[in-house]
């Protein structure tokens, strides 16, 4: 299977990150080798939201991690971010996709293979599934979908398949070998001690999987 550049997604959240700024844990992220970096905060104000995101862009330059706005096109496009990811309450797809510049890159959040579909059609470059297993770290996640949605998903749609929601190290080879192409997590890296040995970890793991499917 080739690798995904979806692989090990990494999302940070300033309640877990012990006082480290967003750009502080990007810089981390990027050490360990994650995939992804996402930009997820709902408290800051714009301003603050925006030089977070220019920090982490700079963080994340020529690296290999892509850099992701969560829910905002607007902070996404003016910090030159790589990606937009929304949820089914957010900007549409189809509207977003009229402001963004060639190559740039759109998931989306889905619980369901009706929403993945539905998501695929409209462009999406990714769809993230989730809650898989329980989590604190989203109070509004809903109940856990489980491994066998998961595999619904799989057979509905071809593009990318994101698992989010309570993966840890201990699970994240179920999530892959269930066909996800990449894993979302927040608390399994940012809220680690050592964030860049976390996410060295939890890519080995995922490698592991990938290569028993
Ligand atoms: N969306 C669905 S679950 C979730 C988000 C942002 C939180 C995942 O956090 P954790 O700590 O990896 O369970
Ligand atoms: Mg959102």
């Amino acid at each position: 299977m080739a690798p995904s550049r979806y692989g090990l997604y990494v999302i940070t959240d300033r309640r877990l990150s012990r006082g480290l700024s967003h750009g502080e844990v990007a810089r981390r992220v990027v050490q360990g080798g994650a995939d992804v970096v996402q930009l997820r905060d709902k408290d800051l104000s714009d301003r603050e939201l925006y030089c977070a995101a220019v920090e982490m862009r700079s963080v994340t330059r020529d690296t290999g991690t892509l850099f992701i706005v969560n829910d905002r096109m607007d902070v996404a496009l003016a910090s030159h971010a790589d990606g937009v990811h929304l949820g089914q309450d957010d900007l549409p797809l189809e509207a977003a996709r009229r402001l963004a510049p060639k190559g740039f890159i759109m998931g989306v959040s889905v619980s369901s293979a009706e929403e993945a579909m539905v998501a695929q059609a409209d462009g999406a470059d990714y769809v993230a599934l989730g809650p898989i297993f329980s989590t604190a770290t989203k109070s509004d996640a809903g109940p856990a979908v489980g491994l066998q949605r998961l595999r619904e998903v799989r057979a509905a749609v071809e593009i990318p398949l994101i698992g989010i929601g309570g993966i840890t190290l201990d699970n994240v080879q179920d999530v892959v070998a269930a066909g996800a192409d990449g894993a979302a997590v927040v608390s399994a890296a940012v809220g680690q001690e050592d964030i860049a040995s976390s996410v060295r970890r939890l890519k080995e793991r995922m490698a592991l999987a990938k290569r028993q499917c």
